[in-house]
């Protein structure tokens, strides 16, 4: 299945390419997350998800059949799905089990050639819906095929929106609602504040698959835009920030070094880091309060037994 692509301006190679430049000339280095889902860091962060120590995916996935009895309950008429950052699209399997009258789903992702597989699959798992995937920025307002015409329901799982700074989330927040339109719900998963030691097992697992996924980023950078990385010669760093209420991931210059993407070079100092990923994590008074900034109210929360991670139906 080929996916149709939106937003994705100029062109994909040229904004990955003034990102990582303009991320690489800052006082603290950064490159955006986003930019984790080539291929590879797709399936790395599938991987992820299989972790003992990585609580969010499953704990999502167990609370996610009873939340689709209940919003199926909830729901009064049919809606079309729009999911954000589907990536493997095996939560959306859970919900379309439960939820009838679905007409239409379109799953939206930065990463294509993960989503049309993923898509093709859905698809022939599931006959009678018509699955219509888009490749675009997500956090964007996102232009609907117009042949949907019933109320939509969002579905943005899996705490991505914790990748968001709070004043990003709002505006994601904001924009989602622009672009399910009016009468629309939102199905979001966000991960709890906790325990910093459980926060740090799941960001530093023993078999270093999240190492791997935080360095394919530099791999990424060497492949697509000419940088010529010594991804051997950086370190993952994961830690919580007590103060922001999120982890942080880096990547720790092991020497002094110079790299060079394409005609551009930047120094690196020993210990200087580049900052990947943040990952925030919310009480539900906080995330109401985000919500509501964006003109979004909490209809319903569900949790695991030890509250790790909760699952928000918004309405607008
Ligand atoms: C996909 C953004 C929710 O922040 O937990 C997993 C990405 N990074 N391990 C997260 C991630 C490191 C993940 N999100």
């Amino acid at each position: 299945m080929e996916a149709l692509r939106c937003n994705l301006n100029p062109t994909f190679l040229d904004q990955f390419t003034n990102d990582v430049l303009t991320g690489l000339s800052q006082q603290q280095k950064t490159l955006p997350s986003k930019y984790f889902y080539n291929s590879r860091g797709s399936r790395l962060f599938d991987r992820i998800c299989d972790l003992e120590e990585y609580y969010p995916y499953r704990t999502e996935l167990s609370l996610l059949p009873r939340i689709a009895q209940e919003v199926s309950a909830l729901l009064q008429q049919p809606y079309d799905i729009v999911e954000f950052g589907a990536g493997s699209l095996v939560k959306i399997r859970l919900l379309l089990q439960h939820l009838e009258h679905i007409r239409n789903f379109v799953p939206l992702d930065i990463a294509g050639e993960h989503l049309n597989k993923a898509s093709a699959l859905l698809k022939s798992e599931f006959p009678a819906l018509s699955v219509m995937p888009i490749v675009c920025d997500f956090t964007r307002k996102v232009s609907l095929p117009t042949e949907l015409t019933l109320p939509r329901l969002g579905f943005f799982p899996g705490s991505t929106i914790g990748n968001f700074t709070p004043q990003a989330a709002q505006t994601f927040l904001s924009n989602a609602r622009k672009t399910l339109g009016p009468n629309a719900m939102l199905l979001i998963g966000v991960d709890s504040k906790k325990d910093p030691h459980i926060l740090h097992r799941a960001y530093n697992d023993s078999l270093g698959v999240t190492a791997e996924f935080n360095v394919n980023l530099l791999q990424r950078i060497n492949e697509e835009i000419c940088g010529d990385f010594d991804v051997q010669a950086f370190q993952h760093y994961a830690f919580y920030n007590t103060r922001q209420g999120r982890i942080e991931m880096h990547l720790v210059s092991q020497k002094r070094q110079e790299v060079t993407i394409g005609h551009t070079r930047f120094s690196f100092a020993e210990g200087e880091s580049i900052h990947t990923e943040n990952s925030h994590k919310y009480t539900t008074q906080e995330f109401r309060d985000l919500a509501q900034k964006a003109g979004w109210q909490i209809r319903s929360t569900w949790a695991d037994e030890q509250q790790l991670f909760r699952v928000h139906l918004l309405s607008s």
